[in-house]
């Protein structure tokens, strides 16, 4: 088992010197350069509407204060609700299964308290997420030998993730039901989200719709675009916050 980054590493000294390589790799895949950089300023006008419209979290460049911003590569998704959310889990199981949200909350809930990290900079502390283990889930289903990987999708119809089978079976890894002891809200990703709590955010996958087990890791959306796959918080993307002796 990988060993958790200790989250007391990522105060705000840190994100000063670890922000820059997010936005460098977010104005570079916007196509912005240093063009991007010089409109910075504008973005002032609006933060709250533009952070909407910004999956990448370039809106971090701009004083906002230790609040969630909600990100989402689509403009807009058709909200859920317990009536028509399905979870489908499939691929290589002996049981193919789809949870309703009333199935999901009658299994065994698991409650982890950890900061949650956006790879651009921002950091909330401390944030309660609650649900069922995705290592549950999992065995529930009957992962087959050949298996190596879990795919997420999302009912926006855009976004993917995924990890390894190992990382997936972790113990601080939820099929996340409640966030911040609230149910997930639609704008966080409700009513159903991801929670992988060693690594960026960008992980934690919103709006959890389906959970496949393949034979490989398939990159998800921003890892695609550039980002690490295996994306543990202070020791991927560009950062190396492992303590030397
Ligand atoms: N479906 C979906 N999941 C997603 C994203 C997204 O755009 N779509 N953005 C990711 C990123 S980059 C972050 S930082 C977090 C943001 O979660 P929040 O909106 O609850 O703050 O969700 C992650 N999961
Ligand atoms: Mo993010």
């Amino acid at each position: 088992m990988n060993p958790t980054p200790p989250d007391d590493v990522h105060d705000r000294s840190d994100d000063a010197s670890g922000a820059p390589i997010g936005r460098r790799v977010v104005l570079g895949m916007l196509g912005l350069g240093a063009a991007g950089v010089a409109a910075a300023p504008l973005l002032q006008r609006g933060v709250e509407a533009l952070a909407r419209q910004d999956p990448t979290g370039l809106t971090d460049a701009l004083p906002a204060g230790g609040a969630f911003r909600y990100y989402s590569v689509t403009a807009s998704v058709p909200p859920k609700n317990a009536r028509t959310y399905r979870l489908r889990v499939d691929g290589l199981v002996d049981r193919p299964s789809t949870y309703t949200l009333a199935g999901l909350r009658a299994e065994p809930q698991t409650r982890i308290v950890r900061d949650v990290q956006c790879v651009t900079g921002w950091r909330v502390p401390e944030t309660p997420f609650e649900g069922v283990r995705l290592s549950r889930l999992l065995d529930a289903a009957g992962v087959r030998p050949e298996a190596r990987a879990v795919r997420f999708t999302c009912f926006d119809g855009a976004y993917s993730e995924s990890l390894t089978l190992e990382q997936a079976r972790r113990d601080d890894v939820l099929v996340a039901l409640r966030m911040q002891d609230k149910p997930v809200s639609h704008e966080h990703g409700g009513p159903v989200r991801l929670y992988v709590a060693p690594m960026y955010f960008y992980k934690s996958a919103k709006w959890l719709s389906g959970i496949t087990v393949t034979e490989d890791v398939r990159p998800g959306y921003w890892e695609e675009r550039g980002y690490d796959v295996d994306a543990w918080v202070g020791r991927s993307n560009g950062r190396d916050d492992t303590p030397t002796a």
